[in-house]
């Protein structure tokens, strides 16, 4: 069953269907203010954090789901008929009213037709403001002139996830609320900078600043007493719950039509005035449309594809890079599953997205590995979970004084060594090698940065003491230790030991050496021979101690700290696990033909239509000895769901393998665009991947939860531009070097690279699925692509096959 479709002329996703089955979710913003919507306009806003400046308040995992929102309502004076612009909150039937919504890049547009009324609100924050422009447009479509009224409304926060839900007489009296000038300004009354207001381009005919005025005793949002009556009652008040609502009447003869811009901003009375202003001018609301849409054109244009595969080709084109940069801009916790109640930066999750988007934020990318380089800890291990304010010399702890943060004892907590995670740091190892390819800022790497427990070193020695950290933290068996978890939150190990962690340690010594290397032959100034051995013999190490997870045909997912495997043949539940297998692949530490086979062996075990399974099969018996995934429901997350983020990983160890068929089989399994018809399923919406899918041993198999906070956008990113299309930056040349289905008989992809353009097209007239024949570069053959002059164009062709003597 389908909801909508993918309007790719507009990169928009249509819903037709708005009552789908969970919050189908948007994210506006691109700088420091947020607001995460859904397809009704529910959702919540905040000021760089939504733990500690929210701005309008959540109600989460409620009923009705995903109350308040941005809402505007409409009602007819002669009949008293009253409706919302969105199909929530007053939820008229849906056979009487035609609503859709569109979710864009950094907007959504919603539509409604009612009695021949027909309005469009589009919410989106423009460039360079911390504001919320509600963009209303309503037309009378009939024949006789209409008596409307207008009402808005939004419920202020008092600034902070804990002041909305717990100890109301510590902010409840507090704050206050008050309507001058065209301006409702609330504030906390003591405390200057914590204030948003609430203006519009018109002079309201009535407003409330009191939630409780607006809505009336025992109703809702559905049916506020504002709107039955037709009159907003004039409230404000100090102490209390606020809200921003406006009345305007409006006479609308038949086919007028008219436009009014409602602003909720973070900042002062005056500060919405200035805001006032501006946007009352339509011409500046609209020149922020086009300024956000050059500011995403820009960034889709650093890379698009054309290839056989749809779902890939929008996916990777639009929504996919999206969902990933979202991730690098707010991290994980603002959604309507995390609902701001944690902020902060997760270490491994920040490592990884920042590695997925280098080519179209560098800037973003840059600060959050120094951010994640200020975390480090002289030993080597990243905080687990940290504020990048606790380490930021330039940035003055802006919540410190607020009674629900204790950074100094937060911070003093997360530097034992028993909160370290066996994975973190390593993931940072080569997201700052592909930055320095993507960019070329070898300086970068002599860039000194501080510790997390105080001294300071260069980004190169960072690396060094995160790749000996993990040789350091090996068991008896060499096998490096699980510690508190290894990636899989669920999997605590403890001083037991993890496959997974060894092979990512034995890939980002790889990533370590390929930069030493390149910058002891190449670049001036490294006297880093020492080093290079080291390393050397440290992944030698590494690999020969990899060769004991090896079970006959897969291997294992690691060593309990009492020495039970787990993940052997022998095992009844959570026999096969995908990180271990497709890890010991994508490494290189596999030997070629124990790759295949584990391989093969992910595939018979783990494959579903959906895509494949964390592991199989799930566990039903609690064993504290393996963690807490014993303990989850069969079938859901970590235990043998179809857990998203680590399918990438399978493509690209298909691709390592030169399996281009199976690799894109896995792919069009996890793609949400395939899914777009099997809604009554999957539930969740098909332009976002989810961090699982409900997986066999569920009875709601096929069912996705949890949209775009995953680390899946970001590694179905990498995976799809890095293996299958293979196109990836090096030191100082661009690869190419594809593995896909031999039945694919080109594609084309658009590459800007360090400020030039390279149009390639990628022929296989011998349907092979790896290997290249020849690359010419504007017409002439070369045995590599070189970094060419900025601003230039350039057309590569290649040609794949096996090699030929002539
Ligand atoms: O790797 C973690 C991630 O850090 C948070 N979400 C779940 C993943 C798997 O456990």
């Amino acid at each position: 069953m389908e909801y909508g479709f993918f309007d790719e002329k507009n990169r928009e996703y249509v819903i037709e269907r708005v009552d789908v089955p969970v919050s189908w979710t948007n994210y506006l913003g691109v700088e420091d203010t947020c607001a995460v919507i859904n397809q009704t306009a529910g959702g919540y806003m905040f000021h760089k954090s939504p733990e500690y400046h929210r701005m309008t308040r959540f109600r989460g995992n409620a009923v009705p789901m995903d109350r308040p929102g941005f809402d505007l309502y409409l009602r007819d004076t002669q009949t008293k008929d009253y409706w919302s612009a969105t199909w929530q909150p007053v939820g008229k039937p849906l056979e009487q009213v035609d609503y859709s919504c569109r979710h864009g890049l950094s907007y959504s547009r919603y539509f409604s037709r009612y009695a021949d009324i027909e309005t469009e609100m589009r919410l989106t924050i423009p460039l360079g403001e911390d504001v919320l422009l509600w963009d209303f447009t309503v037309e009378n479509a009939g024949s006789q002139m209409r008596e409307l009224q207008i009402f808005s409304f939004c419920e202020f926060s008092f600034h902070g996830v804990a002041s909305d839900n717990q100890n109301f007489q510590m902010s409840m009296y507090c704050a206050g609320a008050g309507y001058q000038d065209g301006v409702i300004e609330q504030k906390m009354f003591y405390e200057p900078g914590k204030e948003q207001y609430f203006t519009a381009s018109f002079r309201p005919d009535g407003y409330d600043t009191l939630r409780d005025s607006f809505l009336g005793l025992y109703h809702t949002e559905q049916n506020p007493e504002a709107v039955l009556k037709g009159q907003c009652t004039g409230s404000a008040e100090a102490g209390n719950n606020h809200c921003g609502s406006f009345q305007k009447n409006l006479k609308l003869e038949a086919g007028e039509s008219i436009r009014l811009i409602f602003m909720l901003g973070s900042g002062n009375r005056k500060k919405g005035l200035r805001i006032r202003e501006k946007y009352s001018n339509l011409n500046r609301v609209d020149q922020s449309y086009r300024e956000l849409r050059d500011y995403w054109d820009d960034k889709l244009s650093s890379l698009q594809i054309q290839t056989p595969d749809k779902g890939m080709n929008v996916l990777t084109n639009t929504w996919t890079l999206y969902q990933a940069e979202i991730n690098v801009m707010f991290s994980r916790f603002a959604s309507f599953i995390e609902v701001g109640g944690r902020t902060g930066l997760g270490y491994r999750d920040t490592a990884q997205d920042a590695m997925c988007v280098p080519h179209s934020n560098p800037e973003k990318c840059r600060q959050r590995i120094l951010q994640l380089l200020r975390a480090l800890t002289t030993r080597g291990y990243g905080l687990h979970l940290f504020e990048p304010e606790w380490f930021d010399p330039d940035v003055k702890p802006e919540y410190a004084d607020s009674p629900t943060v204790v950074p100094t004892a937060e911070k003093d907590r997360v530097h034992k060594l028993e909160q370290a995670c066996s994975d973190d740091a390593l993931w940072l190892v080569p997201s700052i090698v592909e930055y320095v390819k993507e960019t070329g800022e070898m300086e970068f790497l002599k860039e000194k940065v501080t510790y997390a427990d105080g001294g300071e070193d260069t980004v190169y020695e960072h690396m060094k003491r995160i790749l000996d950290f993990s040789h350091e933290q090996v068991g008896k068996t060499g096998i490096c230790k699980g510690l508190r978890a290894d990636w899989n939150d669920c999997l605590n190990l403890g001083g037991g030991e993890s496959a997974l962690v060894t092979f990512l340690h034995y890939w980002a010594i790889s990533n370590f050496l390929e930069l030493a290397e390149y910058l002891q032959d190449k670049a001036e100034g490294w006297e880093i021979d020492g080093d290079i051995k080291k390393y050397r013999d440290m992944g030698k190490q590494v690999k020969k101690a990899s060769e004991q997870l090896w079970d006959k045909e897969w291997y294992i997912r690691g060593i309990t700290k009492n020495g039970k495997s787990i993940g052997t043949m022998e095992d009844e539940q959570g026999k096969v696990h995908l990180e271990s297998n497709a890890w010991a692949v994508l490494s290189g530490a596999a030997e070629p033909g124990r790759g295949a086979a584990a391989m093969d062996s992910v595939e018979k075990w783990l494959y579903t239509p959906y895509g494949l399974q964390l592991n199989a099969p799930a566990y039903t018996k609690r064993d504290d000895d393996i963690g807490f995934v014993t303990r989850v429901c069969p079938g859901l997350k970590e235990n043998a769901s179809v857990f998203s983020h680590p399918n990438p990983w399978a493509w690209a160890a298909e691709c390592v393998l030169g399996r281009g068929d199976k690799a894109v089989k896995f792919y069009d399994a996890l793609c949400p665009y395939y899914q777009n018809d099997k809604i009554e399923i999957r539930e969740a919406e098909p332009y976002s991947y989810c961090q699982f899918i409900m997986g066999k041993d569920h009875e709601c198999y096929g069912r996705a939860r949890h949209p775009f906070m995953t680390g899946s956008g970001g590694w179905a990113y990498f995976a799809v531009t890095h293996y299958i299309l293979g196109i990836r930056p090096e030191m100082d040349s661009l690869l190419i070097d594809p593995c896909i289905p031999g039945e694919w008989k080109e594609f084309a992809v658009k590459r800007r690279w360090r400020n030039a353009e390279y149009q390639i097209r990628v022929e296989n007239p011998d349907g092979v699925m790896k290997g290249i024949r020849s690359v010419l570069l504007d017409g002439k053959e070369v045995s590599e692509i070189p970094q060419m002059k900025e601003g230039t164009v350039h057309q590569i062709i290649v040609r794949m096959g096996g090699k030929t003597d002539d």
